[in-house]
């Protein structure tokens, strides 16, 4: 039997979304608002299975946050703090290779590194923090600095943005996180983080970081003051610049965690929206590889049902966790490979352990 929308406006979606034709922003508009989730969730899951079948990916990672020191003050942000706040930590070279090691010996696929802008830290911090790491983990890939810490690093270091890049990369950065994103509409970005890179910035550092040969990933947090128009012009900036590069391997929707922010008086985002930004992303981003359900953000469950809604992938066992966990998180920070595995299974679908640039898999069978 057909899939009946209750929406008939998904019909010429529906339509498009089989002749593999790109969708437009007024497309996008009507998927974020269309009371039919099911039918937006039935159009993401054939997306996703017409690129993945069953497969859903996750990795052996270990995320570290070497300092929530940041001389930016973001309204939606609970864990950045000024260094003379009591909670105030900066972990030293040291005590980051020891966390690199006392998880599995650091025999992990990947190390995930972001923190705030320190305003004392010298850039040789960072490059020593890289090779430090390589040289103690040589087969370890390093996801490290989001695009806000990428431009930071550069003013700090004196030095054109490119050059910092291919620095970092010679001393062994792998590819950027998709963080710091947030939503690129100016109206919200001057509301919620006004001091931060703007729009057009966090896109063109992504695009040097793509000329120098690195992957990396785009983000978009939701769930506060942004509008459906804005979340579609988001989406629909990241898929015109990786048009242009090809350079972006996953798209993680990041649901707004509000406690200990200035944006308090929000809620945290009902599960549906979780779903339906997982599913609008899928349909939306049609040049992305790869979309994301990140299971610390928006709890297993619901990461277990977005295999379902477009997401193809899981994250990992991820380990330390304090952006969302200090902004009310009340997931665990770490899942063993086995319940990652259990939690795939379980949704139907056949767990599948890649490495960060999707090159290496070890398919595990159901
Ligand atoms: O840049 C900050 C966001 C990001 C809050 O690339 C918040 O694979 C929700 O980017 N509620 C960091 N989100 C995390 C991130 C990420 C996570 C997992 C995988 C990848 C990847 C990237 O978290 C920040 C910011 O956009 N954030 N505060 C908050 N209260």
């Amino acid at each position: 039997m057909l899939f009946e929308f209750e929406d008939q406006r998904l019909i010429s979606i529906a339509e498009k979304t089989a002749n593999g034709e790109r969708l437009s922003f007024d497309d996008g508009v009507v998927l974020w608002k269309t009371p039919d989730l099911l039918g937006v969730g039935y159009l993401a899951n054939i997306v996703r299975e017409r690129l993945h079948g069953d497969r859903t990916y996750f990795i052996h990672n270990r995320h570290i946050n070497h300092t929530n020191v940041c001389v930016n003050s973001c309204q939606f942000c609970a864990f950045g703090v000024k260094a003379d706040d009591p909670t105030a930590y900066t972990k030293s070279l040291d005590t980051i290779f020891e966390d690199a090691e006392n998880y599995q010996g650091g025999k992990v696929s990947e190390f995930h590194i972001v923190g705030g802008l320190h305003p004392d830290l010298p850039f040789q911090y960072y490059l020593d923090m890289l090779s430090g790491l390589k040289e103690r983990f040589p087969a370890v890939h390093i996801q490290a600095f989001t695009a806000v810490e990428l431009e930071y690093l550069a003013e700090l270091a004196g030095k054109d943005l490119m050059e910092t890049i291919c620095l970092l990369r010679d001393h062994g950065l792998g590819s950027i996180p998709g963080g710091g994103a947030e939503i690129f509409a100016t109206r919200v970005r001057r509301k919620i983080c006004s001091e931060k890179t703007d729009a057009e910035d966090w896109l063109s550092v992504h695009r040097k970081v793509h000329q120098a040969g690195m992957k990396s990933n785009a983000t978009m947090l939701y769930g506060h003051l942004e509008y459906a128009e804005e979340r579609v012009d988001h989406l629909v900036r990241l898929r015109e610049l990786q048009d242009e590069t090809g350079g972006f391997l996953t798209f993680i929707p990041l649901a707004f965690h509000p406690e200990n922010t200035n944006l308090s008086f929000l809620h945290t985002t009902p599960g549906q929206l979780d779903l339906r930004a997982l599913a609008v992303s899928r349909l939306m981003l049609d040049n992305f590889p790869h979309i994301k359900a990140f299971w610390i953000m928006i709890t297993p469950k619901i990461a277990q049902m977005a295999l379902s809604y477009g997401a193809d992938d899981m994250d990992g066992t991820v380990v330390e966790e304090k952006i969302t966990h200090a902004a009310g998180a009340v997931t665990d920070q770490i899942f063993r490979k086995d319940t990652i595995i259990d939690m795939i299974r379980e949704s139907g679908r056949v767990p599948v352990e890649r490495d960060t640039l999707y090159e290496d898999f070890n398919f595990l069978a159901v």
